[in-house]
């Protein structure tokens, strides 16, 4: 099927999807109906995040290295916060995934944020919904964490990596509690530099339960992304968190959230998020669910 642009393709078919992506962030005409008719897919969607220059896509590249030896289908979206017209980060990023865009298993596309500053607009959830039905299996979203948006990729990814540095204890002073919550490993990159150690004894100390409500202890992994230090550590820890208990009851909140995200862009009024869940799992359990089909029994009549 094709809507002016989109079309159900599989996996291996680039420049087509490169295509419906465009087609999703542009809204053509139909493309609601076109979300509608999604099969659902099987993918984990992993979340990097942190601060400018933290070294987010250095890590993406050299996690590439440890995800493609799985032999599936991986998806990148580096979310770029910078103003369309600042090519800088998209080129940058070029170079540093540069041995990637040839990969017959790799798909990378840079998006523009639109909407909200630094926050993640409703089109990423389009379009991870959409690479998740047409095959990919790991799908990785690099964001900034500037305001919001740190927060909200954690509503987007099974696994949310947040990426500090040695130099990071300021930000981490002036970063609201969410950040820490919303983290389910850290990343201690650029640990070539002075101060590392150090570093992670801060955190430590700052993830203390008095100060963060979490469940299990969150791991720190120190990583040096520009030479693969610590790679295969973090790989292991994301591969263990993916066959954990978020396949089960974190899944339905994550779809609540996105539901919640998706409606409040159509809407404004009171949801309640606990009862979108409630319902999403009955549907989910019965193999019915949509995400686009449910949500639109909130559209303004
Ligand atoms: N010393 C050192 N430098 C690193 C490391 N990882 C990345 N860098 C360098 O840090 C700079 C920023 O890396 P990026 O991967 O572009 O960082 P980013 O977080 O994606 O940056 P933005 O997307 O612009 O926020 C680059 O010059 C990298 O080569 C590391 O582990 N050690
Ligand atoms: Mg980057």
């Amino acid at each position: 099927m094709e809507i002016a642009g989109i079309q159900h393709i599989g996996a291996d078919d680039f420049k087509s999807i490169a295509r419906s992506i465009t087609a999703i962030e542009n809204e053509v005409q139909g493309f609601s109906s076109f979300l509608e008719s999604m099969k659902p897919g099987n993918a984990a969607v992993i979340g990097i995040t942190g601060p400018p220059g933290a070294g987010k896509s250095t890590l993406t590249d050299a996690l590439l290295t440890e995800l493609v030896k799985t032999g599936k289908k991986i998806a990148v979206l580096c979310v770029d916060p910078s103003s369309p017209f600042n090519m800088g980060a998209v080129l940058g990023d070029r170079i540093r995934m540069n041995q990637w865009y040839n990969h017959p298993d790799v798909f990378i596309r840079s998006l523009a944020t639109r909407g909200t500053l630094g926050g993640l607009n409703a089109s990423i959830i389009e379009i991870t919904e959409f690479l998740k039905s047409a095959g990919f299996e790991y799908i990785l979203v690099e964001t900034v964490g500037v305001g919001q948006s740190e927060i909200e990729i954690a509503g987007l990814a099974d696994v949310t990596i947040v990426v500090l540095v040695p130099e990071s204890g300021d930000d981490i002073q002036t970063m609201k509690a969410g950040i820490m919550e919303v983290a389910d490993i850290f990343v201690v990159n650029k640990s070539d530099r002075a101060g590392a150690d150090r570093f992670v004894n801060n955190l430590k100390k700052m993830l203390a339960p008095a100060f963060v409500k979490k469940k299990d202890n969150v791991p720190i992994i120190k990583t040096v992304a520009s030479t693969g230090v610590g790679i295969p550590e973090l790989s292991t820890e994301i591969f263990q968190l993916l066959t954990g208990e978020i396949k089960n009851e974190k899944k339905y909140e994550l779809i609540a959230a996105k539901a919640f995200l998706l409606i409040s862009k159509k809407r404004t009024s009171d949801i309640n998020v606990a009862a979108l869940k409630q319902e999403i799992k009955e549907q989910v359990l019965n193999k019915s669910f949509n995400l686009f089909r449910y949500i639109k029994k909130f559209e303004k009549p």
